[in-house]
């Protein structure tokens, strides 16, 4: 934790935490090893932290969710088996053909009033299907250096955390949102967007849960 604000404060853009124990409810242990190597960047050191978990054997799947198999610009909201999104108002998340400005060409997906429309500032909330772990996803198209928005993260336990997302006032650089620290997560929300014109989000990638 101290290494994600410490990372704020050097001016990197991504994700950062604000509230939450990404580490609550889990083993002494992990909770041991999180304290002994704060030192490097921050989000390196998720990738095998609670492998050590005796119960229950789910089984994790790895999904990719780009935008490049689609055939035009669309409404996504419900086109993934493996998560739907959703705002609080009358836009939805379009897939826009951002060419080679996207992190992944050709689309990236942002929030509008009709396909290719202008972006609308939204809550947008991911809700998946099952719980995931290894959620990370992209935002670029951002005019702000700085904070932009915040994710609320809410797991099976419930409210698990909020981090803000941070640009680099470079539309075409692309900032990583590192959520890997929680798992079981049902579903997270993009809110309180301040970036003009909205953001794009693009390779939102997590692990889903099975048996
Ligand atoms: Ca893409
Ligand atoms: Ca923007
Ligand atoms: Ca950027």
């Amino acid at each position: 934790m101290t290494r994600i604000l410490l990372a704020s404060f050097l001016g990197l853009s991504g994700c950062f935490l604000i509230t939450g124990d990404p580490k609550q409810g889990q083993d002494a242990e992990d909770t041991a090893q999180e304290a002994d190597d704060d030192t490097g960047e921050a989000n390196d050191d998720t990738g095998e932290a609670d492998d050590d978990t005796e119960a229950p054997a789910w089984t994790w799947t790895p999904v990719l969710i780009d935008f490049d198999e689609l055939s035009g610009e669309i409404d996504v909201s419900t086109v993934y088996p493996e998560v739907t999104f959703s705002t609080g108002d009358s836009t939805r998340l379009y897939s826009w053909d951002y060419a080679r400005y996207a992190r992944s060409e050709p689309f990236t997906a942002y929030t509008a009033n009709s396909p290719g429309g202008a972006g609308v500032k939204s809550d947008l909330t991911f809700t998946f299907t099952e719980p995931v772990r290894a959620l990370e996803f992209y935002t670029l198209g951002d005019q702000t250096n700085g904070r932009f928005a915040v994710v609320d993260v809410v797991t099976e336990s419930g409210p698990a955390g909020s981090v803000n997302l941070v640009g680099d006032g470079g539309s075409s650089t692309a900032e990583r949102c590192d959520l890997s620290a929680w798992e079981h997560i049902t579903s997270i929300t993009i809110r309180d967007m301040q970036d003009a014109y909205t953001v794009n989000l693009d390779d939102i990638s997590f692990e889903q849960r099975g048996l």
